[in-house]
């Protein structure tokens, strides 16, 4: 019975999420997932990107978190185009239907990408659609390498795998090939690119693969044209 109920919410889920897509295809617009650990650098991540991109490529960014609207502030601060925050209320992820109502409160026609930060958390974001082209997961090498084997979904559900904090691997323990195996273990086709978020390191290719989903996108059109 448990088990009904649960595919239930998740196929209204994923119909609430296609819609959402329709909307974002209509727009050309790349819609990206951005999940992690609390604390792996989501909003820093975005803070840099926002303000290295500056001009080139207008990003808009809905802030999942259970309270408060300290991201969404941060991510104002950087430029972004505009920043929603959507607050759960103890809810441990963002899902289709909570994005839903957000799109006639923001202007989708103003931006090229839109990013949305889920809540920290390595498990339940993966379980949700909320109409992306595209799941990413952000991992900081803090965390240890065997979190892709103890919380597969996220990682077999992302189309890149974003390993950050590497300015700090110097006062680890932890091998950047030993965080790479564990996830192309869960997830042969993974993309993997190493950051640091804060010195800016390694994300010049992380820039290039946003330039080129953002332009895939808008080439194919909105939805029945391509
Ligand atoms: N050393 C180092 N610290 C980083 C890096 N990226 C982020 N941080 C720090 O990590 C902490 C958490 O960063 P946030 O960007 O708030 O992380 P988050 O994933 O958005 O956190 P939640 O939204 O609460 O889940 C902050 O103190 C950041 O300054 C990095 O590349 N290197
Ligand atoms: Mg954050």
């Amino acid at each position: 019975m448990k088990v009904t109920v649960v595919k239930d919410i998740l196929d209204a889920n994923r119909r609430i999420a296609l819609q959402n897509r329709q909307v974002f295809d209509r727009h050309g617009l790349m819609v990206l997932n951005l999940m992690s650990s609390p604390g792996a650098g989501k909003t820093t991540l975005l803070e840099r990107t926002i303000r290295d991109l500056a001009g080139e490529i207008s990003i808009g960014v809905i802030e999942g978190d259970i309270q408060t609207s300290l991201d969404s502030e941060r991510i104002e601060r950087a430029g972004a185009t505009f920043a929603h925050q959507i607050n759960t209320f103890g809810a441990c992820h963002i899902d289709g239907n909570m994005i839903s109502p957000v799109l006639d409160q923001v202007d989708l026609a103003s931006i090229d990408l839109l990013v949305v930060e889920n809540v920290g958390n390595l498990v339940c974001p993966a379980e949700f659609e909320v109409g992306e082209d595209h799941k990413l997961v952000l991992f900081s090498v803090t965390e240890g390498e065997d979190k892709p084997h103890k919380y597969p979904l996220m990682f077999r559900e992302s189309v890149l795998m974003l390993v950050n904090k590497i300015d700090l691997l110097p006062h680890l323990n932890v091998e950047l090939e030993s965080i790479h195996d564990a996830a192309r273990q869960v997830h042969p086709e993974i993309t993997i690119l190493d950051i640091s978020s804060q010195t800016g390191e390694g994300m010049n290719g992380f820039y290039d693969w946003l330039r080129e989903e953002v332009k895939k996108k808008k080439e194919r059109g909105p939805a029945g044209e391509s």
